[in-house]
């Protein structure tokens, strides 16, 4: 007959070291799949966070220079009280100039002129906040570049309103192009839907702040831009997690078989320049190093983004490489570098 024998201790103590041996692996497994999925998780915040940064920027910069009926702008004359008689060119509107008369204080608040000079439709500085408005977010990241973006809105308005910079622009006459302050519009051209209209003047700067507004990302960066509004610059937050911002101008040098020089034939009247610019960026430059003269056609775009996860043990072994920058943080903040070439569509020579 056969006695029903128990397990020996030696065969319990095998199956115990089986056992937990299963069950240490499968919590290696859940805890590594877990802290697999948070890092994802942090990446796809870095990316989305990135993607829109960038796409908030990119139909901005599209349209730099876009003035209605004309992208022209020095065809601008600044007016006031509706009189064609005395005018300011727009050639008198930089920094340099004198402050332009009959326009409120607060226009002037990032710099002389900054508000109106339409000329520069796009410019910036470079690896430092170069505008006179104080930067909010507890002041600028120094070491960031600025990216001002001027142009006309999409809509046109049927009046003129008081107090906005606006554009008088007209489809059939280059003479006709006015920037006015104060709702006062000339008698001549009057408007006409489908040739002259009143649209606002879009001023933007985008710069990097060193602290987001969310309470929760404290000491996080983030990117802001300052809009020209009706009483001068409205400033709001665009993306927190941004860290750094950089651009670089593609200029038409006319090089295009790229030997150093202005190809042969396409600068007749030697002044280095190209005669007819094609549209091609052959070089790409900071903002502060803009050669007076060339065609400014695309420009590059740079967003060092931040996680606001600080993640302990983390190691970056990259070195990022933009703009002329070379950064190893390693700090224990995961990062992700993206650029965007975009192209200017109403580029013109400067
Ligand atoms: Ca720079
Ligand atoms: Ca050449
Ligand atoms: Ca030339």
């Amino acid at each position: 007959m056969n006695r029903q024998r128990g397990l020996s201790l030696i065969e319990l103590l095998v199956a115990l070291a089986i056992g937990s041996v299963l069950i240490v692996g499968a919590v290696y497994v859940y805890s590594q799949s877990r802290s697999t999925y948070a890092v994802n998780d942090i990446v796809a915040r870095l990316q989305e966070d990135a993607r829109y940064a960038m796409s908030v920027i990119e139909p901005d910069l599209q349209l730099a220079g876009y003035y209605g009926f004309t992208n022209s702008p020095d065809d601008f004359k600044y007016i006031t009280g509706g009189s064609t008689a005395t005018v300011v060119t727009s050639s008198r509107l930089q920094a340099a100039d004198a402050a332009v008369a009959g326009l409120q204080a607060g226009f002037h608040d990032c710099g002389n002129n900054f508000a109106i000079n339409v000329v520069a439709t796009v410019e910036g500085s470079n690896d430092s906040y170069g505008l006179d408005c104080a930067a909010q977010g507890g002041g600028a990241v120094a070491t960031a570049d600025t990216l001002t973006i001027r142009r006309a809105s999409r809509q046109d308005f049927a009046a003129a309103t008081d107090g906005r910079l606006q554009l008088l622009v007209s489809r059939l006459s280059p003479t006709n192009q006015y920037i006015i302050s104060d709702g006062a519009l000339p008698t001549s051209p009057a408007l006409e839907a489908d040739t002259v209209q009143v649209r606002n003047l879009i001023v933007r700067s985008y710069y990097i702040a060193q602290d987001s507004a969310a309470p929760d990302r404290v000491g996080l960066p983030a990117l802001r831009v300052k809009t020209l509004a009706d009483t001068g610059f409205d400033d709001e937050q665009v993306m927190p997690g941004v860290e750094d911002l950089q651009v670089q101008f593609g200029i038409d040098t006319g090089d295009y078989n790229n030997d150093g020089v202005i190809d042969a034939g396409l600068d007749m009247d030697g002044n280095g320049i190209p005669d007819a610019p094609r549209g091609i960026a052959t070089r790409y430059v900071d903002s502060d190093a803009l050669p007076i003269g060339f065609q400014v056609v695309s420009v590059r775009v740079w967003l060092l983004m931040r996680s606001s996860q600080f993640e302990a043990g983390f190691v970056d072994g990259r070195t990022y490489d933009y703009a002329g920058k070379s950064v190893s943080p390693n700090d224990g903040w995961r990062r992700m570098l993206i650029s965007r070439t975009i192209q200017l569509r109403n580029s013109r020579a400067l």
